[in-house]
């Protein structure tokens, strides 16, 4: 029986172990604050300006290869770098700060200015996942890297500096703080139970349905009954797998069919380029596989009841806990009723 809650109420998410206030119903009430600008104009195939269009010159001074598929290059501004010798900061007492060392990739998807995964054909969102998986492998490769992160912030809502399809690879000699906390909770479970925390909470959310978007052979798509984002979704392999360099040929096929039709259907839903920011979480670099370990990607947009108002983690988000009004339940009915890339309204399957 799928689980009913009318009314406010707090979800537990196991992963980050924290709460999040729901608050069903609220979603009529007035709005009289800040509106975001609608979705600007159609973009030329073809940029100038842009530094990350073909065979055009980056803000740092290099000049981009007359690319024709995918094309990664080292961050020109990148947040880490090599350590310092000699500039060692204190690493214990009140003032804590720890030496930090890492290496910054950014990753065009496609040549062309105007692309987008929601609108890109199927061969191109299956260049970009091998992308993925091979920068995630060479960047993990690197000496003293411990974590990747593959991430993509989409549209100005979200910092994005640059329309042209592109995510970032950050590679680091630590486990930053999230993926810290997933480390410790999925390892955790493991230990109590003998199996992975995501794999037994994919098989109730599939017994379920009700948070289901989308399914098809090799991966699920559901708004995480803890979502906090309106329409926060995970996107969960159906296969025990820990990261994105152990994806075989059938994994990384429907996981391009399964990201295709997902970001079509945000796309749909207020018919805007739907702004996120999405990460891929898996098992920290180096060692051997993690049983506990699920590899997830996990997207968090912002906006809340069209193109043009957003929700604000802010006030009592910031201060005491995250809230929603939006169930989640309610969220998963919207993008599965959304009508994608040549699915007809309510097609499950992607
Ligand atoms: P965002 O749009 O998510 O900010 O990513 C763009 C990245 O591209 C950003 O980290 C880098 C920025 O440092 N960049 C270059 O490396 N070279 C450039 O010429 C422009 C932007």
């Amino acid at each position: 029986m799928p689980l009913r809650i009318d009314g406010p109420h707090r979800r537990y998410n196991p992963l980050l172990d924290e709460w999040v206030l729901t608050s069903p119903g609220r979603l009529d009430r007035p709005w009289q604050g800040q509106t975001e600008p609608s979705t600007p104009g159609a973009r030329p195939a073809y940029d100038p300006e842009c530094y990350l269009c073909p065979g055009n010159r980056r803000a740092g001074g290099a000049e981009n290869p007359r690319y024709d598929g995918t094309f990664a290059f080292d961050n020109d501004f990148p947040a880490l770098g090599r350590l310092t010798v000699g500039a060692r900061p204190p690493t214990d007492g009140m003032l804590r700060a720890d030496p930090v060392s890492g290496h910054c990739r950014v990753l065009c998807f496609s040549p062309r200015h105007d692309a987008t995964l929601a609108t890109m054909a199927p061969p191109e969102v299956r260049a970009t996942v091998d992308a993925w998986c091979t920068e995630t492998e060479r960047a993990a490769a690197r000496e003293a890297i411990r974590y990747v992160q593959v991430f993509e912030n989409r549209g100005d809502l979200m910092g994005c500096s640059n329309p042209h399809p592109h995510c970032q690879i950050w590679a680091v000699d630590h486990v930053p703080s999230v993926p810290s906390r997933k480390l410790a909770a999925q390892g955790a479970y493991h230990d109590a139970h003998g199996s992975d925390l995501l794999g037994d909470y994919l098989e109730v959310e599939l017994a379920e349905g009700e948070r289901i978007v989308l399914t098809n052979d090799g991966w699920v798509a559901l708004v995480p009954f803890w979502a906090i984002w309106p329409f926060e979704v995970m996107v969960l392999p159906r296969r025990a797998v820990g990261g994105l360099v152990e994806l075989d040929e059938d994994d990384r096929r429907s996981l391009a069919e399964i990201v295709a039709e997902l970001t079509a259907r945000y796309d749909a839903l207020f018919a805007c380029e739907f702004p996120y920011s999405m990460g891929w979480h898996g098992r920290p670099a180096g060692g051997h596989a993690d049983p506990a370990w699920r590899l997830h990607a996990v997207y968090y947009p912002p906006l809340l009841r069209s193109a043009t108002i957003r929700k604000f983690l802010v006030g009592y988000e910031m201060t005491a806990e995250p809230q929603r009004d939006l169930t989640a339940e309610e969220a998963a009915t919207r993008l599965r009723e959304t009508p994608g890339r040549g699915a007809g309204p309510g097609a499950r399957d992607s």
